[in-house]
């Protein structure tokens, strides 16, 4: 998880839509707003659309599912941690092909990145803020 950490500063810096979903570190209680509480709300689905997720930044509530849906016609996965430093403990889930879909639930708070294990191209990797 430490390794984890050091990266979500330069994820801060490289996408605004990131400030959106405030976070449950304390470093981010001035950007925290109303939306962000709606966000983490609701139950996301990220698709996998040509070797991408979408969105590849989603927020929820400790318990609430994230929903993955494959379009592609090949398998995927959605593994734990980051393609040098892979955590598949905590998750690991291949989706076989078109029109899968896999249910993640994490109750313990955190950010927790992922990617596919099978595509190392830059859109097959992503984050879930738990709060
Ligand atoms: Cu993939």
């Amino acid at each position: 998880m430490r390794r984890l950490l050091v990266i979500i500063p330069l994820l801060l810096g490289a996408a605004t839509t990131v400030a959106a979903c405030g976070g449950s570190s304390s470093t981010s209680a001035s950007s925290a707003s109303t939306s962000s509480t709606a966000a983490a709300a609701a139950a996301p689905t990220v698709t996998i659309d040509t070797f991408m997720f979408q969105p590849n930044h989603v927020a929820v509530a400790r318990g609430t599912s994230v929903h993955f849906v494959d379009h592609d016609a090949i398998n995927h996965s959605v593994t734990a941690g980051v393609r040098g430093a892979p955590t598949p403990d905590v998750f690991d889930h291949v989706l076989p092909g078109k029109d899968a879909t896999f249910d993640l639930t994490l109750t313990q708070p955190g950010t927790y990145h992922y990617f596919c294990k099978f595509h190392p191209g830059s859109g097959m990797e992503g984050e879930i803020v738990v709060s």
